[in-house]
């Protein structure tokens, strides 16, 4: 017999779309909202919604088991799309690639291209936000900044130094490459929402380590990573939603600026 997670129906891309998501920081929740935001998507966000909070707490408390159709998930943030609920940032951008047309579709004769935009979007994570992430907690999330600020002052020194430069030049590498067509964007001359991860990440290293990516963008070594960074803050919808007040500002999140870390880097 058919399970009920077997049975689930499928959302089209009209349907709404529920983000979950910690209210009060960008975090994780960002690269959804671009991509939401830039396919012109009708959705609903905890971050603008009264007790939000309530939401998130509500599905990862340790009595939420899921449903017939869902696990319950681990962790913020969460996607909701009719009776699908899905978790897994890299695996929500995966979903709304699909839905959204912001990636080669699975089933067309170049839908393997999904993979390559996928693995584009799970670098610029690994290093341009996982990594920098760790800059500021290097020991444990679990533990205050101020816990290991010794720590971060290492780490922040060695991301700055050694990983920053390596994966802004792995980007520049994919732009010089054939597979990336015409400029812009990093895969087949089309936008993707690999293009608007890289955009997300660039734009809260910009805001974390100001000084040193200052000091990256001006040696002149990544000049197609930047040139994408531009194109897609002028994409109109992207400019209408930066300047919106659902845009909340970098603070306690992924991206933090201590400036005691961009200085010793
Ligand atoms: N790999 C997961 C990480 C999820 C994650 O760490 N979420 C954070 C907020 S950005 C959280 O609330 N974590 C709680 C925890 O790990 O205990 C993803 O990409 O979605």
């Amino acid at each position: 017999m058919a399970s009920p997670a077997a049975k689930r129906a499928k959302s089209d891309k009209d349907t709404p779309y529920h983000l979950i998501y910690w209210p009060g920081i960008p975090g994780r929740g960002e690269p959804i909202r671009l991509v939401l935001e830039d396919a012109g998507a009708s959705y609903t966000d905890t971050a603008t919604m009264e007790n939000g909070m309530f939401t998130v707490t509500a599905q990862i408390a340790d009595d939420n088991t899921g449903d017939p159709a869902n696990p319950p998930p681990l962790a913020p943030p969460i996607l909701k799309h009719g009776d699908l609920v899905i978790s897994q940032l890299p695996n929500i951008l995966l979903y709304l690639g699909q839905k959204l047309h912001l990636a080669p579709q699975f089933g067309d004769e170049a839908g393997d291209g999904a993979y390559i935009v996928n693995q584009l979007a799970l670098t610029a994570l690994d290093g341009l936000s996982d990594e920098t992430h760790d800059t500021h907690h290097p020991i444990s999330v679990g533990l205050t900044y101020e816990e290991q600020s010794q720590e971060s002052l290492r780490r922040a020194k060695e991301y700055v130094a050694k990983r920053l430069p390596k994966f802004l030049g792995y980007f520049e590498r994919v732009l010089k490459g054939e597979a990336s067509g015409e400029a812009p964007w990093l895969y087949n001359g089309t936008f993707s929402y690999a293009d608007m991860v890289l955009f997300h990440c660039l734009d809260g290293v910009k805001y974390a380590f100001p000084r040193a990516l200052g000091k990256l963008e001006k040696s002149g070594n990544y000049e197609r990573v930047f040139k994408l960074y531009d194109a897609v803050k002028q994409r109109p919808r992207i400019k209408a939603y930066l300047e919106s007040n659902r845009r909340q500002k970098y603070s306690m999140g992924i991206y933090r600026h201590y400036p005691e870390l961009d200085d010793a880097a």
